[in-house]
């Protein structure tokens, strides 16, 4: 255990103070495996880059019930609809828990929320394409949550404690999300030579964005390094998008649809899949919020927060009320 000089790091933290000897000692607990828990002193640094990842992450959870919640009224049969409206409803769920652990680094749900409606915060590229077809349900599950699991079950083992328990369920709710999306390109692959068509054109369109969400390569990767010594990553972005392709293309296999990607081979030596290059300016184009629906999403973030002002009002009016009575 390192918390012995901990304990006054922690009074220290109080007073803004942030000694050589209070780091060395966070080290320690880090390369020690010990969760770091909310009331437990942290570097700024370390406190900050959690909110950040954390809060963009929540983000990315909300947005991402757009893509899919257009597909909602237009599902094929019953059972698909209920399935994709779980599956919307988790995102929805996924994103609070999110909030929740990153409040307890000291930000306010209203703070990041306010930064997500401005347009201030970063989300995940990945939500800012369209869903054309019907199959793009199929790709988003498959693609989509295939990649988040890939990225989100080494979170499960990251440093600070409230994330990583976020992050158990979060992943189990995620492998469901991803076996319905399995699901639907199998049914499609598995029809008529026109739904055959559309399961392909789905993953020609979202294949290259599925491998943008894994971040920048390595090499331009600005938090990586202190990321990963800090144990909030375990893989770096590359490492991630690696096991990614090494997955997915034999599923794509199975369903007897091919990848994008001219330059995709399997190399015996290294045992794993070599890839085309990234359109890397696509991705900053993106990011920097010049993607196909950027505006739509955040437009439509917007309007459902405002429209929803009488819930919250009211939810608060209630609570005043309940208080009053329990203190009467
Ligand atoms: N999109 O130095 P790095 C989901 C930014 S949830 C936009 O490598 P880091 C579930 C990055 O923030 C999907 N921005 O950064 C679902 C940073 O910007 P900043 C979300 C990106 O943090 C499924 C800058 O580039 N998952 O899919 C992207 O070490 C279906 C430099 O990058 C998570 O958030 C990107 N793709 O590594 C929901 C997982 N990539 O802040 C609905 C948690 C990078 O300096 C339907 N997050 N940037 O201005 C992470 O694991 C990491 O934050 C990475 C980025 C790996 C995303």
């Amino acid at each position: 255990m390192y918390t012995q000089g901990l304990d006054q790091a922690g009074k220290d933290q109080e007073a803004g103070a942030e000694t050589p000897e209070h780091l060395e000692a966070f080290q320690k607990r880090i390369d020690a495996e010990e969760k770091i828990e909310a009331k437990d002193w942290m570097p700024e640094a370390y406190r900050r880059t959690l909110v950040r990842q954390i809060s963009q992450h929540a983000h990315s959870e909300i947005i991402g019930m757009q893509p899919e919640g257009n597909w909602l009224t237009r599902a094929p049969s019953l059972k698909r609809k209920v399935i994709l409206l779980a599956k919307v409803q988790d995102e929805a769920g996924h994103g609070l828990y999110l909030y929740s652990a990153a409040e307890t680094l000291g930000v306010s749900r209203g703070q990041m929320v306010a930064d997500l409606l401005s347009g201030k915060a970063k989300y995940s590229s990945i939500f800012n394409y369209p869903t054309l077809t019907w199959a793009d349900i199929g790709a988003i599950g498959w693609l989509v949550d295939g990649a988040a699991i890939m990225n989100q079950i080494p979170l499960c083992r990251c440093s600070y404690g409230p994330y990583a328990r976020a992050m158990v369920r979060v992943c189990k709710e995620e492998s469901f999300h991803q076996r319905q999306g399995f699901d639907i390109m199998v049914s499609l692959c598995r029809g008529t030579a026109e739904q055959k068509a559309m399961a392909q054109d789905a993953l020609n369109r979202w294949w290259w964005p599925s491998l943008m969400m894994f971040g920048p390569n390595d090499a331009n990767s600005k938090h990586s390094a202190q990321s990963m010594a800090w144990k909030i990553k375990r893989f770096s972005n590359d490492e991630l998008r690696q096991k990614f392709v090494d997955a997915t293309v034999p599923q794509a296999d199975f369903l007897g649809i091919t990848m994008p990607d001219d330059a995709l081979v399997f190399d015996k030596d290294s045992g794993h899949y070599s890839f085309g290059e990234i359109d890397w300016q696509e991705f900053m184009d993106v990011v920097a919020g010049n993607g196909p629906c950027n505006r739509q999403r955040l437009e439509k973030r917007n309007k459902a927060h405002n429209d929803g002002a009488w819930v919250r009002e009211a939810a608060q009016a209630y609570a005043e009320k309940q208080a009053a009575c329990a203190a009467a």
